[in-house]
């Protein structure tokens, strides 16, 4: 039973008629929550701000206490012997609601009159961060030759996955098994424990293939506590799966931006200072990492790939009627994307120059590695001139002007569109992420068993909802040990199995978790060497491994993993001392993020009749490092791409002002991207910059493409429309919302 309304007081609940019906087995609300003593919904990020103060984090409750403040909030749990019957006493339900008055948007939402959701937030302020260095900023602008201002919106997205979330908890009074859609088994494992008082091996998390995740997934939802609890206080199987309906209402949101952003830059166009004021709306509570992505993780980008000598960002949490946000694949650096390279061709726009060449001249030289940002993070290698060039050759930038002209001999106005962007991938910097606020370690872990017939068993604290890690993990471990491909097993998504992990989120897996899978396949060659010494009668600093082969060196003495592996479990001749079994693993916490890049562009018609964009060609050059497969490398940034079109021309997550009922509640009002949408892409990898810090070389690519798009082709509708002197339309750019920006321009 969801709430109906967007904000009010609840002062009773009548469950007794509900409680009567066929096949009701029980009817929850959060007085019987409260009376177990279960917890509350604990942010696993916490910002401090600007003054020092702790964020307001008001109470969060897996079934409302009292007072409802968004529509789709969780009100009380209906559970019964079939969903139909579960609705039937749902609907059924005498819950009394005494409406409050609604505030949707951030900024209105910190006005001194606006309605006020918590007493602990003043303002509706939950944290007000800072970063970076106001007085060299103001220093920077005061001697500027020019100054160029934007506001920008980031539309808020809904991250509608091809499976709506679902948990079924199973156990009863003894351990429980709970299976959820989740991206981070062992961070759910540890979140519904620490609500429900137990130890966290009380419970055993599986989660399966859960049906795309795309970070909305990887946070922890107030539908796992209440599935594990009732399971337990039941003592028997409780199980829930999402409607669409629900999934609209109750996942996690991504984006909800709203910025001013400033440039200050010479007379020949150069940078030198980037203030950024952002509100980002954070929805009715802090959810897991609610707090950390709009501030730390967003002001950790705003450098990009440039050298501005001097940024300031401040980052306001408001609380709002609205379902909470948290990470929607990007998750802080789309957004920061798009504040950069708008304000890059704006000031191109001013100053008069080509938008290619403003960027040009502002990169961080390859020479400049490793260049310490002015806003904290320092990028360890990249180059970042070398991929630009590359991808204004391969969009044939230089042929454009030609295109253009062209096109509006038929009535149509062609724009290009560029954005370069850097992305602090795999998530993890335990220590860096914790001195930004994040409760939890990000480190990973792998385990590695080598078993007697040589197939081999890999686990990981991953999670894989579309990664294709089963195959990638496999490539790194058949490279390593030498062993067939499809004699490697990938086990992720089970806490009992796998003995730590952080999940899969913040293009990590690979740089983090690909890591210490390397480390534990080396650990298993260390071990396996001292094996093949003793069974080839020779020292053990003298065995050479390669191709799954152990060789005396300099000699033809040589004996297989698979032999080796075998003798580890079958000692007919093993080295005394020695523990048996050929097995290791290993955890991996890196010293920085590894630091994905790339340009992208895009080129764009628009019809001046309709309005209608029709994408004509999109190019991206990513460097993501070394690349362990490139074909799931490509469909992972298409996947991106895919998203970061949704974002500029169609999806739009909408709350009436007066009400704050979600307007965009289905897919007829929520427009995700069609196959026909999708235009060819051009992809290409620079491989030259390897990650200098972990043992791949590899950086993370799952993200790389909604980072980019969004901005690319917004750039390129935008550069179609400057003859018209249209200067900004807000996301998502549909055909209405282009043709009213066409006949106010042109005064129609
Ligand atoms: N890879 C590689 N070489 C590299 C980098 C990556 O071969 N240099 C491979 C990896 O081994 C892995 C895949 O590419 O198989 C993605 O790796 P990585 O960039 O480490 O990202 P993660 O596996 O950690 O995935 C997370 C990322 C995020 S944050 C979101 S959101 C997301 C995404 O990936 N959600 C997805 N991709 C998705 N794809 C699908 N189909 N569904 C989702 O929900």
């Amino acid at each position: 039973m969801r709430s109906p309304h967007a904000h009010a007081r609840i002062p009773k609940i009548d469950g007794t008629t509900s409680a009567t019906l066929p096949g009701v087995v029980a009817v929850f609300t959060g007085a019987d929550m409260a009376a177990d003593k279960v917890g509350p919904m604990a942010p696993l990020w916490a910002i401090a701000s600007s003054d020092g103060k702790p964020m307001a984090e008001p109470p969060r409750w897996a079934l409302a206490r009292g007072t409802v403040r968004h529509v789709g909030e969780a009100v009380a749990a209906v559970i019964a012997e079939t969903h139909a019957q579960a609705q039937a006493a749902a609907d059924l339900l005498e819950v009394d609601y005494e409406p409050l008055p609604v505030i949707v948007d951030g900024r209105a939402a910190m006005a001194k009159n606006a309605p006020q959701l918590h007493d602990a937030a003043p303002n509706n302020v939950c944290f007000r961060f800072v970063r970076g260095d106001e007085a060299a900023v103001r220093k920077a602008f005061d001697g500027a030759a020019h100054v160029v201002r934007l506001d920008l919106a980031n539309n808020r997205l809904i991250g509608a996955a091809i499976e709506p979330r679902a948990v079924l908890a199973d156990g009863g009074a003894g351990k429980l098994t709970l299976y959820c859609s989740t991206q981070v088994p062992h961070h759910i494992r540890r979140t519904v424990t620490e609500q429900l008082g137990l130890p966290q091996t009380a419970i055993r998390l599986v989660a399966p293939d859960v049906g795309g995740g795309f970070g909305y997934k990887g946070k922890h939802y107030p539908e796992e506590t209440i599935v594990a609890w009732a399971a337990r206080r039941l003592r028997r199987p409780v199980k829930w799966i999402a409607t669409r309906s629900e999934s609209f209402m109750s996942d996690y949101q991504g984006r909800g931006h709203q910025t001013h952003a400033e440039l200050a830059l010479d007379a020949q166009g150069h940078f030198l200072g980037l203030r950024v004021d952002t509100v980002a709306n954070i929805g009715a509570y802090v959810s897991t990492f609610g707090a950390g992505i709009p501030s730390a993780i967003y002001s950790a980008l705003l450098a990009g790939v440039y050298r501005t000598p001097a940024i300031a960002v401040q980052s306001t949490g408001v609380f709002t009627n609205t379902v909470p946000t948290d990470a929607y694949r990007g998750a802080g650096r789309p957004e920061a994307c798009y504040v950069l390279e708008r304000l890059a061709d704006e000031a191109a726009r001013v100053l008069g120059m080509d938008h290619a060449e403003i960027r040009r001249q502002n990169l961080v030289p390859a020479e400049a590695m490793p260049y310490k940002t002015p806003i904290g993070p320092t990028y360890d290698c990249g180059n970042f001139p070398k991929v630009f060039s590359r991808l204004l050759e391969v969009a044939d930038y230089k042929g454009f002007a030609k295109r253009q002209s062209a096109a509006a001999r038929t009535r149509k106005l062609r724009g290009f569109g560029i954005a370069c962007y850097v992305e602090s991938s795999g998530v993890a910097p335990s220590r860096m992420a914790a001195a930004l606020g994040a409760r939890v370690g990000f480190f990973e872990a792998a385990q590695i068993r080598v078993q007697q017939d040589g197939s081999v068993q890999a686990l990981l604290g991953t999670h894989n909802h579309g990664q294709g890690h089963a195959t990638t993990f496999a490539q790194i471990i058949s490279s390593r040990l030498g062993v067939p491909m499809a004699s490697v097993e990938i086990i992720e998504g089970d806490t009992d199995q796998v003995p730590y992990g952080s999940g899969t989120f913040g293009s990590r897996s690979i740089a983090v978790g690909g890591s210490a899978l390397d480390r534990a396949a080396m650990k298993v060659i260390e071990k396996g060497k001292t094996i093949a010494a003793h069974l080839l009668e020779a020292s053990a600093g003298d065995i050479a491994f390669a191709d799954g082969l152990f060789t005396v060196a300099g000699t033809d003495r040589r004996v297989t993993l698979r032999e080796v592996a075998r003798v580890a479990q079958h000692p007919t001749s093993y080295p005394a001392g020695i523990e048996l079994g050929l097995q290791d693993s290993a955890v991996y916490d890196p010293p920085n993020f590894a630091w994905s890049n790339g340009a992208h562009a895009c080129e764009v018609e628009v019809d001046c009749d309709t309005g209608e964009i029709h994408i004509l060609g999109y190019w991206g050059v990513d460097d993501i490092g070394t690349v362990i497969n490139p074909m799931i490398v490509e469909g992972q940034i298409h996947g991106g791409i895919a998203q970061g079109l949704g974002q500029a021309t169609r999806e739009h997550c909408f709350y009436d002002p007066e009400s704050g009922q979600l307007l965009s509640g289905s897919f007829m009002d929520y427009a995700v991207p069609r196959a026909k949408d999708v235009p060819e892409i051009v992809s290409e990898l620079d491989e030259s910059q390897p990650c200098t810090h972990n043992p791949l070389g590899a950086k993370g690519c799952g993200e790389a493409g909604s980072i980019g798009a969004p901005t690319a082709i917004v750039g390129a509708v935008l550069d179609a429309l400057r003859p018209l002197g249209v200067i900004d339309i807000e996301m998502p750019l549909t055909a209405e919302r282009v043709w009213k920006a066409m006949r106010v321009a042109v005064k129609l």
